[in-house]
């Protein structure tokens, strides 16, 4: 129970000579280490020299962090491909640990570890601890997944770094992480915004919640922080890049801080490949710049975002990305105009307190015609109403995202709590369209 006002709040930044460093100093160190991570992969992974030589580069034509765009894409695509160990960079003996992301169908997307892999996945998330105001005095209570997910052990190992007490819950059983929450005294916790209920908010010693692998709104952000009283942060990352820790977002929320030392972001028109400029919506691409064990250079993340290359009002010269809308992959083109379901989320949370941000979309095909349906979950007091009430809330439901959306919507009501809460990344769309 202690949000910080953005007027009381006092910045703490783990490393300034990184997180503070001008421009010049940055992109120094950028080729430094591109030039290195490129000789790496052209000496060692037989599917990096192969995609030079046939686009005719050496590493020698890459002189400066400038140099970049030379060199070739990386895809999930070529990950599967070399799936599970083909783009190696070290030998299998110095891997000390391997996650992945868990794929409902197909092979897993795998990301291997060196011991100096895993030191730089923990310091970037105690960077991000410490943009949440946490310290070594904090008790984290950590309920992303363990396993080969990398939520769990990426909070895990940002907790040793900082220092703080790590409790590792793990998904699953809310009944028991709030017991533990109240119990064992957590200051801050960490989990997917999806699996947010209203608690025992009173007895608990919350100051922070850190959220993300899956998109979120501002809206849920307020949303949440009102109803906990917490400070709440937006962690962004991949497997394949490293796991969460990647970027995250201070208490001024004007985008997330990229641990650009470490990873360099592109943001390229998905199409062209072309650099956006500031401002403008393409797809995230980053090259590692440190990774030993599998080191990738220019991967498409399918991720949409904008970059800002200001310096934040924390102090921070990190570059910051826009919150994500979504993927490419979760943006349903439907009678023409694309749709994210974020844009639901958003326009559900301005409605008050009538509905709950869970929410199904449902899309299907209807004598050629695209159709799509939102459940949407009701308030207990809204659902036991009489119908009269509930088809005036129906349709103010379908006036609002018809105006979110640029396309009308069915919209179905159903239960408080009867749309499946996911332990992991919430499946917010179905597509029943054979496209
Ligand atoms: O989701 C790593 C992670 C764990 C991040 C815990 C944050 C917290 P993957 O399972 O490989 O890794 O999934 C990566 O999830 O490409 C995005 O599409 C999405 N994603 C991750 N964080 C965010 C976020 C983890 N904060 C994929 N906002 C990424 C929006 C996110 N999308």
């Amino acid at each position: 129970m202690a949000a910080v006002s953005l007027e009381n709040w006092v910045e703490r930044i783990r490393d300034p000579k990184i997180e503070c460093m001008s421009r010049d100093e940055m992109s120094a160190l950028q080729s430094r280490r591109l030039i290195d991570v490129v000789n790496r992969v052209y000496n060692n992974v037989e599917f990096y020299r192969r995609k030079m030589q046939d686009i005719g580069v050496e590493p020698g034509d890459i002189k400066s962090i400038e140099d970049i765009d030379k060199l070739p894409f990386t895809t999930k695509e070529d990950l599967k491909n070399n799936y599970p160990f083909g783009l190696l960079a070290i030998p299998m003996k110095d891997v000390v640990r391997v996650q992945g992301t868990s794929g409902t169908t197909g092979k897993l997307t795998i990301a291997p570890y060196s011991q100096k892999d895993v030191d730089v996945w923990g310091e970037c998330v105690a960077r991000g601890l410490v943009m949440a105001g946490l310290t070594a005095e904090d008790i984290i209570h950590v309920c992303y997944g363990y396993g080969l997910f990398t939520g769990g052990m990426g909070l895990d190992f940002g907790a040793k770094a900082l220092g703080a007490t790590a409790i590792p819950m793990s998904a699953g059983n809310t009944k028991r992480q709030m017991m533990c929450m109240e119990d064992l005294g957590a200051t801050a916790f960490a989990c997917t915004q999806s699996l947010h209920e209203a608690g025992a908010v009173d007895r608990l010693k919350l100051k922070a919640g850190i959220h993300g692998a899956e998109p979120w709104t501002e809206e849920m952000r307020k949303k949440i922080e009102s109803i906990l009283h917490i400070n709440c942060f937006d962690i962004y990352g991949l497997c394949e890049v490293t796991g969460p820790g990647v970027a995250q977002d201070c208490i001024h929320h004007a985008g997330l801080h990229v641990h650009e030392d470490y990873f360099y972001p592109e943001v390229l028109d998905p199409t062209t490949h072309e650099k956006c400029a500031d401002g403008q919506t393409g797809e995230l691409v980053f090259t590692t710049l440190a990774k030993e064990a599998m080191p990738l250079i220019r991967y498409r993340t399918k991720d949409l975002t904008s970059i800002d290359h200001s310096t934040c009002e924390c102090g921070r010269t990190l570059p910051s990305i826009s919150k994500f809308t979504g993927r490419t992959d979760d943006m349903k083109v439907i009678r023409g105009g694309n749709v994210f379901p974020t844009q639901v989320e958003t326009a559900l949370l301005s409605m008050g307190g009538a509905v709950a941000p869970h929410y199904m979309m449902i899309v299907d095909r209807e004598d050629n015609m695209d159709v799509l349906t939102v459940m949407v979950e009701v308030d207990e007091r809204m659902f036991s109403d009489e119908i009269r009430k509930l088809d005036a809330l129906r349709n103010k439901i379908a006036a609002v995202l018809k105006t979110a959306l640029g396309i009308s919507v069915r919209v179905k009501l159903v239960e408080p709590k009867s749309i499946q809460r996911s332990e992991g990344k919430a499946v917010r769309v179905i597509d029943n369209r054979n496209l």
